[in-house]
C-alpha cells in the first residue's frame, strides 16, 4: 500500500503500544499512508498496565506517536478516547493539546450521514458482560459434569420403561451457548447504552472483534485491534462507514 488513502475519519482502537504484541510495523504503514479530517484513538492505545510490568517500546511504536502528532500540526483533529489499559491517563481529563489534540473519557462523532455517534472504549460494561463470563465459565465445568451423568440419568429411564435417550447435556449447553454469546452481550449493551442517551450509534473498541451492525434500531461499529486483526472504521467521504482491513 503505497498510495495515499483519503477518508472523513479513521477510528482505531487497541493499538497497545508498549506490548510486544504491537503491530507498530504495520500500524505504521496505515497511518502513514491515510489521509483524514478526524483520527479517532478509541482506546488501550498506550498499555499502561503492560509498561508498569515490562518495558518494551520499540523504535516504531515511537514513530506511531510521531505520525500522530504530526498529522495533527497538520490539521488533523485528534481525538484520544482512553480505555481501560491506558487508564493512567484519567486524572488528567479532559485534556486539550494544542489546537488539534484532545483527551476524553467519550466524544461525540458527528457524521456526514447526519447522525450523531457515541465514541466510546467500551470497558465500563465489564461488569454486566464479566458476570456473564464468569457464569459461562461455571458452565463450562458443569457441561462436563452433565455430559458425565448422562449416561446413568439413561440408564434409570429405561429402568422405568423411557427408552427415547434423553439427553440433559445437550439441554445445558443450549444455556451455555448462550453464556458464552460475549461478544452479543457486548454489542446489547454497548448499543443499547447509545439508544439510552439519544445517538443513532455507538463506536467502539475493547473486545478485538470488528464489527458494523444494526442493533435494535442503533448502529453498532466496532473498530476491531491492532494486535491480531489489524482493522479499523473509516467514514468515507460518501458518509458510508466501513470496515478497514490491513493486509
Ligand atoms: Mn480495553
Amino acid at each position: 500500500m503505497n498510495e495515499s488513502l483519503f477518508f472523513r475519519s479513521v477510528f482505531i482502537s487497541d493499538l497497545h503500544l508498549g506490548t510486544r504484541d504491537a503491530q507498530s510495523e504495520r500500524l505504521l504503514e496505515f497511518i502513514r499512508n491515510v489521509e483524514c479530517e478526524n483520527l479517532y484513538l478509541v482506546g488501550d492505545i498506550i498499555d499502561g498496565w503492560e509498561l508498569r510490568r515490562n518495558w518494551r517500546w520499540s523504535q516504531a511504536q515511537s514513530d506511531v506517536l510521531q505520525k500522530i502528532l504530526r498529522k495533527a500540526r497538520k490539521g488533523t483533529k485528534v481525538h484520544y478516547i482512553i480505555g481501560n489499559h491506558d487508564e493512567f491517563l484519567r486524572p488528567f481529563l479532559p485534556m486539550v493539546m494544542g489546537d488539534n489534540i484532545t483527551i476524553a473519557h467519550e466524544k461525540v462523532h458527528y457524521a456526514l450521514n447526519g447522525k450523531r455517534y457515541l465514541v466510546v472504549h467500551g470497558d465500563m460494561f465489564d461488569a454486566v458482560t464479566m458476570t456473564k463470563k464468569w457464569v459461562a465459565h461455571l458452565g463450562d465445568r458443569c457441561y462436563l459434569f452433565l455430559l458425565r451423568l448422562n449416561r446413568p440419568i439413561n440408564t434409570v429411564r429405561r429402568w422405568f420403561g423411557k427408552y427415547h435417550y434423553w439427553s440433559l447435556s445437550k439441554m445445558a449447553k443450549q444455556s451455555v451457548k448462550q453464556a458464552v454469546s460475549f461478544i452479543t452481550d457486548y454489542e446489547e449493551v454497548l448499543s443499547s447504552h447509545a439508544d439510552d442517551g439519544g445517538y443513532d450509534g455507538v463506536i467502539c473498541g475493547h473486545i478485538h472483534h470488528a464489527e458494523i451492525r444494526v442493533i435494535n434500531g442503533i448502529e453498532y461499529l466496532n473498530c476491531g485491534d491492532w494486535v491480531e486483526s489489524c482493522s479499523a472504521i473509516i467514514e468515507h467521504y460518501d458518509g458510508r462507514f466501513e470496515i478497514y482491513e490491513h493486509d
